[in-house]
């Protein structure tokens, strides 16, 4: 075994986008990719000063490793290690078989006060050889690095030209305990210890095993992704939901073909299971790392942007949160739904740009306990990543707590609240230069837009989404073009982050409706007129070819 020094060269595209670096497994698996990306974060890690030359900050240091269980999974741990082992790292907490969900990451890296994380995941992206891969960095507070620190790392995968990797042989990832690469230790870990262990702190077990004696019924699908071990771990064996209740619980590198991606037009069959006349009482699903969440009741999909304001309203049902809430943030395109009971409750409340990372300074500076966005993801405090298990066992807690339905609960909190009807619409691999001036152009017609009258409505605002960060300042500009109507109506148009192929536009439209004989129309009925504003001033069926969205959730 030695260190070896090897020579590589740089490779265009190693920008992390909304969530990590993410591309094609083929892309991936070129030689030397991953490793200057890892390196690139190494260097980073270890402190370069103007001259290049690194520090000594990693040395001594413990970093938490694991992923998704999607294709390359295991052969990236291996490469992980043996860059980590030459780079000074003194110990790896690593996931059994390289198994970690996103939010056990992040649990773990604030149990055991590690340096910070990396997870191997691209998310709710396809997996598989022909799918996509992807790697993200965890900081000590178990959240996403920060832009200044992701932009940092892809500055020096530009520069770097030599590898420190060693030249050990890979090592056995299933025993858990430690064992040695070069001076580093791999500690195995067993991936859901840490993460029940926070779960527990939070929730009320006893309520919820009561719940199952009584003969609640659900049904959980896992999309064959990491989800499953997790899920089956906590809900079947130990609080004693009936033996199947997790469906796809075991992670597979294609997913078994699912798409992974937690809404009703990939998560089909749970649908189905859920409208069928025997359907059990409450379903949910996951996506590829287990951040995201779809709660489903019988015959009844609950908006992710609702589940965050209803989660809100009864927080203090849950031992975790029983003394109130700090307060709450939301990603700006995710409906003011929320913004209602935080109104009500008289708390704080944030707006932030897409992306989880954005939420890590309000919650480390105890600005807020809760967070959401529209795209199936909840959080709060416990972890610094959305969490899909946390938000299945808050859903549960509710429904044990009041012993209402899922249905119930959301209309009885639209009668209260009045109903913010809500969608986003998809346009999937497009053309990168046909998308890039469809937002030019709209930021160029912004001006224009403002007090034109589209039928019953006025535009108050017409701009283009500009965060500061109220704990450290800093900037982030053009995250979303927001169209802002007087009548409370908001349509939002951006371009994904985390895509692989051309470029995806996201459309999301929302209205308020306070007078509950109008909250059961069918969303895309009720959200109509505001696609055809967004058709009318964005051209994007003349510009992309395309009559109707790709997916409409
Ligand atoms: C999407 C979602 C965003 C989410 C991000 C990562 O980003 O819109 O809300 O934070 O995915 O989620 P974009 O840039 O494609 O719109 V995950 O579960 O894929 O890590
Ligand atoms: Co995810």
């Amino acid at each position: 075994m030695a260190i070896q020094s090897i020579s590589t060269h740089s490779f265009a595209g190693q920008r992390p986008g909304t969530s990590g670096l993410r591309k094609k497994v083929t892309v991936f698996m070129q030689p030397n990719y991953l490793e200057n990306f890892v390196q690139a974060l190494f260097d980073v890690l270890s402190g370069i000063d103007a001259e290049g030359q690194r520090g000594t900050a990693l040395q001594g240091q413990t970093l938490v490793l694991g992923g998704d269980g999607r294709y390359h999974n295991r052969a990236a741990v291996q490469t992980i290690l043996k860059l980590a082992a030459a780079n000074g790292v003194a110990k790896v907490l690593l996931g059994q078989g390289g198994i970690l969900s996103t939010p056990a990451v992040s649990a773990v890296i604030r149990r055991r006060a590690a340096l910070g994380g990396i997870v191997l995941s691209a998310s709710h992206n396809p997996g598989g050889a022909e799918g996509d891969f992807g790697i993200k960095y965890n900081a000590n507070n178990g959240g996403p690095a920060s832009e200044a620190m992701t932009e940092a790392v892809y500055a020096r995968t530009q520069v770097l030209t030599q590898l420190r990797m060693s030249d050990a042989p890979d090592i056995n990832l299933n025993p858990l305990g430690v064992q040695m690469l070069e001076q580093m230790q791999v500690e195995v870990i067993d991936p859901v210890a840490d993460y029940l262990a926070v779960m527990r702190s939070l929730f009320d077990f006893d309520q919820l095993r009561g719940l199952f004696q009584k003969g609640f019924t659900l049904r959980v699908d896992a999309m064959n992704a990491v989800g499953g071990p997790y899920a089956k771990a906590i809900l079947e064996d130990v609080l004693g939901a009936p033996a199947g209740s997790v469906v796809n619980a075991v992670p597979l590198e294609d997913f078994g073909g699912l798409h992974p991606d937690p809404n009703p037009v990939n998560a089909t069959d749970l649908i189905d299971h859920m409208s069928a006349p025997n359907a059990p009482d409450f379903g949910a699903a996951m996506d590829g790392d287990a951040d995201r969440n779809m709660v489903v009741g019988r015959n009844f999909v609950v908006s992710p942007s609702d589940s965050l304001a209803l989660m809100t309203a009864h927080a203090k049902l849950i031992p975790g949160y029983r003394h109130g809430l700090l307060g709450v943030a939301r990603s700006m395109p995710t409906s003011a739904a929320v913004d209602r009971v935080v109104k009500a409750l008289q708390l704080p409340c944030f707006e932030t740009p897409t992306g989880w990372k954005f939420f890590g300074n309000l919650l480390d500076a105890g600005q807020v306990t809760l967070c959401g966005e529209e795209s199936y993801g909840t959080g709060s405090s416990h972890v610094r990543e959305k969490d899909g298990l946390w938000a299945i066992l808050f859903w549960l807690s509710l429904q044990a707590a009041t012993g209402k339905s899922v249905q119930t609960l959301v209309q009885e909190h639209w009668r209260i609240y009045g109903r913010n009807y809500y969608t986003r619409h998809d346009y999937e691999a497009i053309a990168v230069d046909v998308a890039n001036a469809l937002i030019v152009d709209l930021r160029a017609s912004l001006p224009g837009l403002v007090g034109q009258r589209f039928g019953q409505r006025t535009v108050a605002v017409a701009d283009d989404f500009a965060y500061t960060d109220p704990v450290d300042g800093s900037i982030s500009n053009q995250q979303g073009v927001r169209l802002l109507f007087d009548d409370g109506a908001r349509v939002i148009f951006r371009l994904s982050g985390t895509g692989t192929e051309g470029a995806t536009l996201r459309l999301y439209l929302e209205r308020y409706e306070a007078n509950p004989d109008l909250h059961a129309v069918p969303v895309q009925i009720a959200l109509a007129d505001l696609a055809a504003v967004a058709e009318q001033v964005a051209g994007i069926c003349a510009r992309t070819g395309m009559a109707a969205p790709s997916v409409a959730t």
